[in-house]
């Protein structure tokens, strides 16, 4: 017998690099468990789609106004669930309902709030196209009133405990970080659990793509229009375009082949399009532990105080040299 682990799963690996994140517990373990657990079903779900009919719009609205579809219901659902069971997850905020979830029961002991999209890039359902889930995971503040919920959500990107995301696509695929790297980690379905993949991921310093909805680009602020024109001039030296339109799919890319990722302001969404807490943080401090950079155009996405659960924000994402170049025009 070896001391080696046979496979490395998400916990597995977290509990490992203990002395590295206080937070690196079993307890927390037992958290992270919650949200693999209700990736599997998503997963699976998002699989069976055309087989069961599941796919389709409710005809509600969510809080943004969007067209709700059922596979963000089943998404939502499952989190709720899969994580209200966790002891030490006291709040829940999903950017698919109005109010955080309190955990009554665990009002006490749940010291873990976990904020998430469950389902990042729905409109794409129908297409087939890779769409995934995004969370980060942030501690209370024991000097804050128990009872201030909105307090204990409201905190900077630069307090998340840990954050990340997964990509239903032509696999599914994890990948995390607590503070030290990124880790990504692929389903097995034969035997249901997320192995590792890779470990300490970097992401490409600079990259000549660019990834943004440039039907817009008429009604963007002046320095991105000249940020694209330039991209797109000999001086540039010949940048490509990529757009998913699932931020998740557009920002597991970017983390990969390297590249910026950009979502302004546009006349439309004056605030930008992309959610703070359950959007841009998380994925901005898997950005910066990967070595790339993450920005509202103005300052560093993880500095921001959010001001609102379901708070809008520009983002520019992506590879340092490539994020640097946006922010320098
Ligand atoms: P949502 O599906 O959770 O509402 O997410 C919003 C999506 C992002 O995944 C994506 O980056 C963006 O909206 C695309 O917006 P647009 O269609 O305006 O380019
Ligand atoms: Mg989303």
């Amino acid at each position: 017998m070896t001391d080696q682990p046979f496979i490395t799963t998400v916990e597995r690996h977290f509990l490992d690099r203990k002395g590295r994140n206080p937070h690196a517990t079993a307890e927390f373990s037992w958290l992270l468990s919650g949200i693999t657990l209700a990736a599997k079903i998503i997963a699976a779900q998002i699989h069976r789609a055309g087989l069961v009919d599941i796919i389709g719009r409710t005809g509600r609205t969510n809080v943004q106004g969007e067209e709700v579809q059922k596979l963000d219901e089943f998404a939502n659902d499952t989190l709720v669930r899969c994580l209200g069971y966790r002891d030490n997850v006291g709040l829940l905020v999903s950017e698919e309902e109005d109010e955080p979830h309190v955990i009554k029961e665990r009002g006490e002991s749940g010291k873990y709030i976990v904020l998430f999209d469950p389902l990042d890039g729905s409109s794409n359902i129908n297409a087939n196209v890779s769409i995934g889930t995004i969370f980060s995971i942030l501690a209370r503040d024991p000097k804050v009133d128990r009872n201030d919920v909105l307090a204990h959500v409201l905190q900077p990107g630069c307090k998340q405990v840990a954050a990340g995301y997964v990509v239903y696509g032509s696999s599914t695929v994890l990948a995390y970080t607590a503070g030290a790297g990124v880790h990504m980690f692929t389903l097995d379905p034969s035997i249901g659990a997320f192995v590792l993949a890779q470990e300490n991921i970097r992401m490409p310093e600079a990259a000549k793509i660019y990834s943004v909805n440039e039907a817009y680009e008429e009604t963007f602020p002046e320095n991105f229009r000249r940020y694209l024109r330039w991209a797109k001039s000999a001086d540039g030296g010949g940048y490509s375009m990529r757009y998913i339109g699932s931020l998740v799919a557009d920002f597991h890319r970017t983390l990969i082949s390297g590249g910026v990722f950009l979502y302004p302001s546009t006349k439309k969404s004056p605030e930008g399009k992309l959610r703070l807490l359950y959007e841009a943080n998380p994925l901005a401090f898997v950005a910066e532990q990967a070595g790339g950079l993450a920005s509202d155009g103005r300052q560093r996405i993880l500095d921001k105080k959010p001001t609102a659960m379901h708070q809008r924000t520009p983002l520019v994402i992506g590879s340092k040299q490539e994020v640097e170049r946006v922010l320098r025009a």
